[in-house]
């Protein structure tokens, strides 16, 4: 695996983001996806597509009982979703800052959710949540082999050291 300076072993890590049906609406893919291009994060693997209430309760499966779900469920299929697997040393926790609190009146300024939402039940963009949790979900909405492995072609300006 990859070694940093020090030469410990430098954990690779891949997380599932996804723009919701707001945020589509809304043009924000771009300065969302820009976020994690900046952060120095490779994306391995993209697609826009319509949601099935299928993988989304199998995505939500702990949701399911919740009373907000079906609301949920008509906001999370009203439109097109970008979904990405994103790559890096410790990018599900780093993800999950960079997108803020689940309730976007929580969330810290500079986070995506404080800077482009104030609704819980419209907060623009969904991250993993745990490395468990990350390989579930990246398996149900990707196969396998629509993710690419590509290799940095300067190692020295990114993180990838
Ligand atoms: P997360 O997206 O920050 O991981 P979860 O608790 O897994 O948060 O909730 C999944 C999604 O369900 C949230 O992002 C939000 O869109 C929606 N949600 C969560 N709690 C509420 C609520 O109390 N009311 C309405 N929608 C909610």
């Amino acid at each position: 695996g990859h070694r940093n300076k020090s030469d410990a072993p430098c954990v690779k890590e891949r997380t599932l983001i996804a723009v919701k049906p707001d945020g589509v609406q809304r043009r924000l893919v771009g300065q969302i996806i820009h976020r994690f291009e900046r952060r120095g994060f490779k994306l391995v693997g993209l697609k826009l597509l319509q949601v099935s209430k299928d993988l989304l309760s199998q995505h939500y499966c702990q949701l399911t009982k919740k009373p907000f779900y079906p609301d949920l469920v008509d906001y999370m299929t009203s439109g097109p979703v970008v979904a990405m697997v994103w790559e890096g040393p410790n990018i599900v926790q780093t993800s999950r800052m960079m997108v803020g609190h689940t309730n976007p009146s929580e969330a810290q300024t500079g986070t995506i959710r404080a800077d482009f939402c104030f609704h819980v039940s419209r907060n623009v963009v969904h991250a993993s949540d745990s490395t468990e949790g990350a390989q579930r979900e990246i398996r149900l909405w990707f196969d396998g082999q629509d993710l690419l492995s590509w290799d940095c072609i300067d190692k020295s300006v990114t993180s990838e050291l």
